[in-house]
Protein backbone atom coordinates (compact mmCIF):
# COMPACT_ATOMS: atom_id res chain seq x y z
CA UNK A 1 0.00 0.00 0.00
CA UNK A 2 0.54 3.31 -0.60
CA UNK A 3 0.26 6.03 2.46
CA UNK A 4 0.70 10.15 1.97
CA UNK A 5 0.85 12.76 4.95
CA UNK A 6 1.73 16.03 5.05
CA UNK A 7 1.96 19.02 7.58
CA UNK A 8 3.96 17.55 10.52
CA UNK A 9 5.36 20.88 11.64
CA UNK A 10 7.32 19.32 14.90
CA UNK A 11 4.75 16.78 15.72
CA UNK A 12 6.02 13.75 17.98
CA UNK A 13 7.53 11.54 16.00
CA UNK A 14 6.76 8.82 18.82
CA UNK A 15 3.14 9.61 18.16
CA UNK A 16 3.26 9.48 15.00
CA UNK A 17 4.88 6.02 14.43
CA UNK A 18 2.15 4.88 16.83
CA UNK A 19 -0.17 6.65 14.64
CA UNK A 20 1.02 4.87 11.38
CA UNK A 21 0.91 1.20 13.06
CA UNK A 22 -2.65 1.69 14.30
CA UNK A 23 -3.76 2.88 10.66
CA UNK A 24 -2.26 -0.54 9.61
CA UNK A 25 0.63 0.81 8.14
CA UNK A 26 2.89 -2.64 6.66
CA UNK A 27 6.27 -3.51 5.83
CA UNK A 28 6.76 -3.30 2.63
CA UNK A 29 4.13 -0.40 2.40
CA UNK A 30 5.38 3.27 1.64
CA UNK A 31 4.78 6.61 3.18
CA UNK A 32 4.71 9.82 0.97
CA UNK A 33 5.20 13.33 3.37
CA UNK A 34 3.69 16.13 1.05
CA UNK A 35 5.88 18.47 2.83
CA UNK A 36 6.29 21.16 5.52
CA UNK A 37 7.90 18.09 8.29
CA UNK A 38 9.36 21.12 10.37
CA UNK A 39 8.63 24.16 11.85
CA UNK A 40 6.13 25.64 15.00
CA UNK A 41 5.86 22.64 17.25
CA UNK A 42 7.92 20.09 19.18
CA UNK A 43 11.73 20.32 17.84
CA UNK A 44 10.93 22.28 15.10
CA UNK A 45 10.82 18.33 13.36
CA UNK A 46 14.66 17.48 13.25
CA UNK A 47 14.22 14.46 14.89
CA UNK A 48 11.49 13.73 11.82
CA UNK A 49 13.92 14.23 9.55
CA UNK A 50 16.62 12.42 10.90
CA UNK A 51 14.36 9.33 10.73
CA UNK A 52 13.14 10.22 7.19
CA UNK A 53 16.81 9.97 6.40
CA UNK A 54 17.41 6.43 8.00
CA UNK A 55 14.12 4.84 6.77
CA UNK A 56 13.91 4.37 3.11
CA UNK A 57 10.70 3.43 2.81
CA UNK A 58 9.85 7.26 3.68
CA UNK A 59 10.05 9.77 0.75
CA UNK A 60 9.94 13.48 1.93
CA UNK A 61 8.91 16.08 -0.62
CA UNK A 62 9.46 19.45 -0.63
CA UNK A 63 7.16 22.23 1.42
CA UNK A 64 7.46 25.70 1.56
CA UNK A 65 9.04 25.24 5.16
CA UNK A 66 11.79 23.31 4.01
CA UNK A 67 12.50 25.48 1.27
CA UNK A 68 12.95 28.47 4.04
CA UNK A 69 15.24 26.65 5.88
CA UNK A 70 17.09 26.19 2.22
CA UNK A 71 17.04 29.57 1.71
CA UNK A 72 18.82 30.46 5.29
CA UNK A 73 21.46 28.26 4.92
CA UNK A 74 23.85 31.03 5.33
CA UNK A 75 22.26 30.89 9.27
CA UNK A 76 24.23 27.35 9.50
CA UNK A 77 27.11 28.22 7.30
CA UNK A 78 29.74 29.02 10.21
CA UNK A 79 28.30 30.34 13.97
CA UNK A 80 27.08 33.85 13.61
CA UNK A 81 27.50 36.04 16.82
CA UNK A 82 24.12 38.53 17.21
CA UNK A 83 26.51 41.28 15.74
CA UNK A 84 26.68 39.14 12.68
CA UNK A 85 23.33 38.47 12.42
CA UNK A 86 23.37 42.40 12.65
CA UNK A 87 24.95 42.03 9.21
CA UNK A 88 23.22 39.99 7.05
CA UNK A 89 22.64 41.72 3.56
CA UNK A 90 19.10 42.98 2.73
CA UNK A 91 18.05 39.81 0.97
CA UNK A 92 19.61 37.32 3.42
CA UNK A 93 17.51 39.53 6.19
CA UNK A 94 14.23 39.48 4.56
CA UNK A 95 14.64 35.59 4.08
CA UNK A 96 15.86 34.89 7.84
CA UNK A 97 12.57 37.47 9.07
CA UNK A 98 10.34 35.34 6.52
CA UNK A 99 11.18 31.76 8.14
CA UNK A 100 11.35 33.44 11.15
CA UNK A 101 7.59 34.74 11.12
CA UNK A 102 6.97 31.01 10.24
CA UNK A 103 8.05 29.12 12.90
CA UNK A 104 11.27 28.53 12.81
CA UNK A 105 12.60 29.13 16.32
CA UNK A 106 12.47 25.81 17.73
CA UNK A 107 14.17 24.21 14.25
CA UNK A 108 17.06 26.74 14.54
CA UNK A 109 17.75 26.01 17.93
CA UNK A 110 17.48 22.11 17.35
CA UNK A 111 19.61 22.57 13.70
CA UNK A 112 22.31 24.83 15.72
CA UNK A 113 22.84 22.12 18.23
CA UNK A 114 22.73 19.13 16.00
CA UNK A 115 25.26 21.08 13.83
CA UNK A 116 27.20 22.08 16.44
CA UNK A 117 27.21 18.16 17.90
CA UNK A 118 26.65 16.01 15.22
CA UNK A 119 28.17 17.42 11.95
CA UNK A 120 27.91 14.79 10.23
CA UNK A 121 24.59 14.33 10.81
CA UNK A 122 23.19 17.80 10.15
CA UNK A 123 24.78 17.81 6.85
CA UNK A 124 23.34 14.57 5.72
CA UNK A 125 20.04 16.49 6.94
CA UNK A 126 20.71 19.27 4.45
CA UNK A 127 21.44 17.49 1.64
CA UNK A 128 18.26 15.03 2.11
CA UNK A 129 16.23 18.24 2.10
CA UNK A 130 18.32 20.10 -0.66
CA UNK A 131 17.34 16.76 -2.69
CA UNK A 132 13.89 16.32 -2.14
CA UNK A 133 11.71 16.61 -5.20
CA UNK A 134 8.98 18.78 -5.83
CA UNK A 135 6.07 16.72 -6.77
CA UNK A 136 6.17 13.30 -7.35
CA UNK A 137 3.90 11.08 -10.25
CA UNK A 138 2.59 8.23 -8.31
CA UNK A 139 0.14 5.43 -9.60
CA UNK A 140 -2.04 2.97 -8.51
CA UNK A 141 -4.39 -0.04 -9.26
CA UNK A 142 -6.97 2.91 -9.54
CA UNK A 143 -5.89 6.11 -10.58
CA UNK A 144 -3.45 8.45 -11.16
CA UNK A 145 -2.10 10.74 -8.56
CA UNK A 146 0.14 13.51 -8.07
CA UNK A 147 1.60 14.64 -5.40
CA UNK A 148 2.70 18.47 -4.37
CA UNK A 149 2.87 20.37 -1.23
CA UNK A 150 0.44 23.57 -2.21
CA UNK A 151 -0.78 23.25 -5.85
CA UNK A 152 -0.20 24.26 -9.31
CA UNK A 153 -0.58 28.21 -9.27
CA UNK A 154 -1.50 29.39 -13.03
CA UNK A 155 -2.37 25.75 -14.10
CA UNK A 156 -2.67 24.63 -17.60
CA UNK A 157 -3.29 20.99 -18.81
CA UNK A 158 -1.37 22.14 -21.37
CA UNK A 159 1.74 22.76 -18.80
CA UNK A 160 4.54 19.97 -18.09
CA UNK A 161 4.61 19.67 -14.69
CA UNK A 162 8.47 20.09 -14.87
CA UNK A 163 7.78 23.67 -15.84
CA UNK A 164 6.55 24.98 -12.60
CA UNK A 165 8.66 27.31 -10.34
CA UNK A 166 8.97 26.08 -6.81
CA UNK A 167 6.91 28.88 -5.63
CA UNK A 168 4.20 27.52 -8.07
CA UNK A 169 4.51 24.91 -6.32
CA UNK A 170 5.18 25.16 -2.83
CA UNK A 171 3.54 28.32 -1.95
CA UNK A 172 0.12 28.38 -3.71
CA UNK A 173 -3.40 28.01 -2.50
CA UNK A 174 -6.00 26.34 -4.75
CA UNK A 175 -9.19 28.26 -4.30
CA UNK A 176 -12.42 25.63 -4.37
CA UNK A 177 -13.35 26.19 -7.57
CA UNK A 178 -10.01 25.91 -9.03
CA UNK A 179 -9.67 22.46 -11.59
CA UNK A 180 -6.36 20.78 -12.28
CA UNK A 181 -6.21 17.46 -14.58
CA UNK A 182 -9.21 15.53 -15.36
CA UNK A 183 -6.91 12.51 -15.26
CA UNK A 184 -4.93 12.16 -12.20
CA UNK A 185 -5.90 13.25 -9.04
CA UNK A 186 -3.77 15.85 -7.19
CA UNK A 187 -3.05 15.39 -3.28
CA UNK A 188 -1.89 18.27 -1.80
CA UNK A 189 -1.15 20.17 2.44
CA UNK A 190 0.13 23.49 2.78
CA UNK A 191 -3.74 24.97 3.37
CA UNK A 192 -5.38 23.75 6.21
CA UNK A 193 -8.95 22.34 5.28
CA UNK A 194 -10.43 24.46 8.34
CA UNK A 195 -9.44 26.86 5.16
CA UNK A 196 -12.53 25.04 3.23
CA UNK A 197 -15.05 24.33 5.96
CA UNK A 198 -13.62 21.09 7.03
CA UNK A 199 -12.59 20.84 10.69
CA UNK A 200 -9.53 18.13 11.10
CA UNK A 201 -11.00 16.19 8.26
CA UNK A 202 -9.90 15.97 4.64
CA UNK A 203 -11.47 18.08 1.75
CA UNK A 204 -11.71 16.72 -1.66
CA UNK A 205 -13.27 18.38 -4.64
CA UNK A 206 -13.32 16.67 -8.26
CA UNK A 207 -9.28 17.07 -9.41
CA UNK A 208 -7.90 18.30 -5.69
CA UNK A 209 -7.34 16.57 -2.31
CA UNK A 210 -6.25 18.60 1.06
CA UNK A 211 -4.92 16.66 3.45
CA UNK A 212 -3.17 19.08 5.68
CA UNK A 213 -5.56 18.54 8.92
CA UNK A 214 -3.99 21.39 10.56
CA UNK A 215 -0.76 19.53 13.14
CA UNK A 216 0.64 23.43 12.72
CA UNK A 217 -1.43 24.82 15.09
CA UNK A 218 -1.47 21.94 17.88
CA UNK A 219 -3.68 19.67 15.98
CA UNK A 220 -2.96 16.00 14.61
CA UNK A 221 -2.04 15.12 11.21
CA UNK A 222 -3.92 12.64 8.85
CA UNK A 223 -2.77 9.68 6.72
CA UNK A 224 -4.66 8.62 3.57
CA UNK A 225 -4.40 5.48 2.15
CA UNK A 226 -3.62 6.08 -1.50
CA UNK A 227 -5.09 3.40 -2.71
CA UNK A 228 -8.46 3.42 -1.70
CA UNK A 229 -7.95 6.87 -0.93
CA UNK A 230 -9.50 5.62 2.73
CA UNK A 231 -8.55 8.37 5.21
CA UNK A 232 -7.04 7.82 9.04
CA UNK A 233 -7.36 10.14 11.57
CA UNK A 234 -5.34 10.09 14.80
CA UNK A 235 -7.56 9.06 17.99
CA UNK A 236 -6.45 8.75 21.73
CA UNK A 237 -4.92 5.41 21.50
CA UNK A 238 -2.12 6.97 19.29
CA UNK A 239 -1.54 9.71 21.77
MN1 LIG B 1 3.15 24.76 3.86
Amino acid sequence: MLWATSDLHGYDLSAFQRFLKSSGFQTGDHLYIIGDVIDRNGDGGVEMLEWILNTDWVTLIMGNHEAMMLECSFLFARPMSMEELGELDPEQEAQLMRWFQNGSAVTIDSLMNMRLNRPRMFERIQDMVREAPLYMEVETEERKLFLVHGGLDRFSPDRAPDSYSLRELVWTRPEVTDRYWEDRLVILGHTPTRYYGEHGQMFRTDTWLDIDTGAAGGGHPMLLRLDDLKPFYVDNKDL
